[in-house]
């Protein structure tokens, strides 16, 4: 389609980066279930493998259906390329093992999913890569951590679980006046419905698209976004022959399926998180609520400046604190206790006992997770039904 980088977010979702024309004529996309692509001659085979000649070979390389969801991610994160792997753990240690080597240095956030920090904070230093972890919401933090041999500084906007906020174009200036630094986000909790970092000057996007970009709760994905010259490079070294983290093609159909609706989704998820984020700030038995939308939340401020939205994801505090909480996630109906997020259902859990779990108490308290801490992913149900089931559940603690 013509312009299509120009349309709306829905517009761009459905129609970019369709196959043209489909097999047949078909509407849907096909899904190429193959493993590998015939060619004609030997000579043509060499041109492939030489890369003289664009076509597919091999499906860990590429595949016509991943190249579809592949595009229309790129559509809606404004960046030149993506890339889809089997998973957002597949994104993100795609990117990492592309572009570190032993001897460099990284700046994390001390705030990240769990997994994440795993990896940043136990097994790089096992590949001689040195991690710091900073508050890079404070971005004099981030400044007097950089050294020569910094190569990415990585973080999350919001942030998992505390939805602590990052001012991403500063932060992205600072990495690239200390040289060869690449600023990585982590988008997953904003997506490019309220959020696109790429267009704040930020290098590379990476998404757990297990979450809101699919959105329907029944599989495992994941991208990364940016420059063609990089997102190449994490096709050819860090997911081809490093990770082989790649992303099966009934996956990548789903996720098309899921993208074709997926800004009404977040256009309804998002009104109804502040709908859910002012009562519960409301409500006597709370304490506090991380919700960037609020204009208690201390990122406010970077959030309005930098989201069109401020997203589907929140924390909450009770003040009879972790042995409420627990009494709370015992008592709810219609919010369903689980890790992930971005199901049509809502979701709620704790995270210090699950998703966090990875981190000791003292490395919660430093990055500011509440023992009591409860985190809640809105779905699709109706805001008063949510609401609702909140405050029985919160009747009984
Ligand atoms: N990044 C963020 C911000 C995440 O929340 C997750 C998963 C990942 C990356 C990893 O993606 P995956 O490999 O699972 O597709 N977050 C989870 C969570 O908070 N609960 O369960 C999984």
């Amino acid at each position: 389609m013509k312009d299509i980088a120009k349309k709306g977010l829905g517009t761009r979702s459905i129609h970019g980066g369709q196959m043209k024309p489909n097999a047949f004529g078909a509407l849907a996309t096909p899904i190429f279930q193959t493993s590998t692509f015939t060619f004609g001659t030997a000579e043509q085979a060499r041109r492939c493998f030489a890369l003289e000649e664009a076509g597919y070979v091999y499906s860990r390389a590429g595949n016509p259906t991943l190249t579809v969801a592949e595009e229309k991610i790129a559509l809606l994160e404004q960046g030149e390329a993506a890339l889809a792997t089997s998973s957002g753990m597949g994104a993100i240690s795609s990117v990492l093992w592309t572009f570190l080597s032993a001897g460099d240095h990284v700046i994390s956030d001390k705030t990240l999913y769990g997994c994440t920090f795993e990896l940043l904070n136990h097994h790089m230093k096992r590949f001689g890569v040195e991690v710091s972890f900073v508050d890079s919401a404070d971005p004099e933090a981030v400044k007097n951590a950089l050294r020569p041999e910094t190569r990415i500084i990585y973080l999350e906007s919001p942030a998992n679980p505390n939805l602590k906020v990052v001012d991403l174009a500063e932060i992205a200036r600072l990495g690239h006046e200390n040289g060869n630094t690449l600023t990585v986000v982590d988008n997953t909790f904003a997506t490019p419905y309220a959020q696109t970092p790429l267009t704040l000057g930020c290098d590379i996007v990476v998404h757990s698209a297990t979450k809101y970009i699919n959105g329907h709760g029944d599989l495992l994905a994941g991208f990364v976004v940016g420059k063609k010259e990089l997102v190449d490079q994490v096709r050819v070294i860090g997911l081809k022959d490093m990770t082989g983290a790649v992303l099966p093609p009934m996956e990548a159909y789903l996720i098309i399926r899921g993208l074709k609706t997926f800004e009404i989704r977040m256009e309804r998820i998002c009104a109804t998180a502040m709908k859910v984020a002012e009562y519960l700030s409301r409500h006597p038995k709370v304490d506090v609520v991380h919700y960037p939308g609020l204009p208690s939340h201390p990122g406010y401020a970077i959030a309005k400046k930098q989201m069109r939205s401020f997203g589907p994801m929140m924390g909450f505090e009770l003040k009879g604190g972790l042995e409420a909480g627990k009494k709370l996630l015992d008592s709810v109906e219609l919010c369903a206790l689980a890790v992930s997020l971005g199901d049509a259902e809502t979701l709620i859990q704790h995270p210090a006992s699950m998703t966090h779990a990875t981190y000791t108490p003292e490395e919660r308290k430093a990055a500011d997770i509440a023992e009591g801490l409860i985190r809640l992913s809105v779905g699709l149900e109706n805001a008063e039904d949510i609401i609702a089931d909140l405050e029985q559940a919160l009747s009984k603690v």
